[in-house]
């Protein structure tokens, strides 16, 4: 989908990629097309794939396999992460923007610049009614390579404490050290989710995708730290978001490749499954 961004682009990216021999599982694209009267930009129709993705994510779950979720704007990842809340789960979210706007702070209005706030229960009803209790809590929270916040997402992310390790910190620590304080947040908890947003690469890297922010990471920054993740931490899901094949020149693509060869080295080695009681 791309309505949680609006930017023509996103909503090609399954296509483009079956076109290129990668196959999926399961496809969840958008049904309908309702405009809603509250200000978010597709709130129906978002929350309508969100639900859907959410039951496939845990559908993968029980079976014992590794859900890859590639997208499709960031607003999915609401669906995803919603599949399992359980409050043992680190959050990573590698991303130029922060994504904690909410109804009230956002100025476009769109649902791809909200997802995390909703997910700690900050947000249009419509998103809150996907996601299940506990919310969310600050201290799952990391974010990588951010660059690019609003003036309300400095104050949501300060209020609430959530660790954010900017482009700058990156530059001026290395990437070793910070790659390692998110080793250590990762291995507080029983498993990881690990969302990732194609547009904390560099533009000049990675222009495929439908935000771009300069001054960016290097695309082996994310690719070394998804590999030292899996080495070091259980990984429970993953998203690849924000894959705009429209304008992208083949570089956004190898980059999606690298990343899902990472994750299939791996993922044999998965022992993590959802027990869902039901
Ligand atoms: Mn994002």
């Amino acid at each position: 989908m791309n309505q949680g961004c609006d930017i023509e682009g996103t909503q090609l990216a399954t296509a483009f990629l079956k076109q290129n021999g990668i196959e999926f599982a399961d496809e969840i694209l958008p049904q309908k097309k309702l405009f809603t009267a509250n200000g978010i930009k597709h709130g129906e129709l978002i929350a309508d794939v969100c639900n859907r993705l959410k039951e496939s994510v845990k559908d993968a779950l029980r079976k014992r396999e590794f859900p890859l979720i590639i997208g499709g704007d960031h607003s999915l990842a609401m669906g995803s992460i919603a599949a399992n809340m359980r409050p043992d789960r680190a959050i990573l979210w590698i991303d130029a923007h922060g994504d904690v706007n909410t109804p009230q702070t956002s100025v476009t209005k769109r649902a791809h610049g909200m997802p995390l706030a909703s997910l700690m229960g900050y947000g249009d009803q419509r998103f809150l009614d996907i996601i299940d209790q506990p919310y969310l809590r600050p201290e799952q929270i990391l974010l990588f390579g951010i660059r690019s916040l609003d003036d309300p997402e400095v104050i949501f992310l300060d209020q609430h404490g959530i660790r954010y390790i900017t482009m700058t910190e990156i530059t001026e620590k290395g990437e070793q050290v910070c790659i390692e304080e998110v080793l250590n947040h990762c291995k507080r908890f029983a498993h990881t989710h690990i969302s990732f947003d194609l547009d904390s690469i560099d533009p000049a890297y990675c222009p495929g995708v439908s935000t771009p922010v300069s001054r960016g990471l290097h695309p082996s920054t994310p690719l070394n730290l998804i590999d030292q993740l899996f080495k070091t931490v259980s990984i429970s899901s993953m998203d690849i978001v924000e894959f705009n094949p429209i304008l992208d020149n083949g570089d956004s693509m190898t980059i999606l490749k690298e990343t899902m060869k990472i994750v299939n080295r791996k993922v044999g080695e998965v022992t993590y499954a959802l027990n869902i009681e039901e």
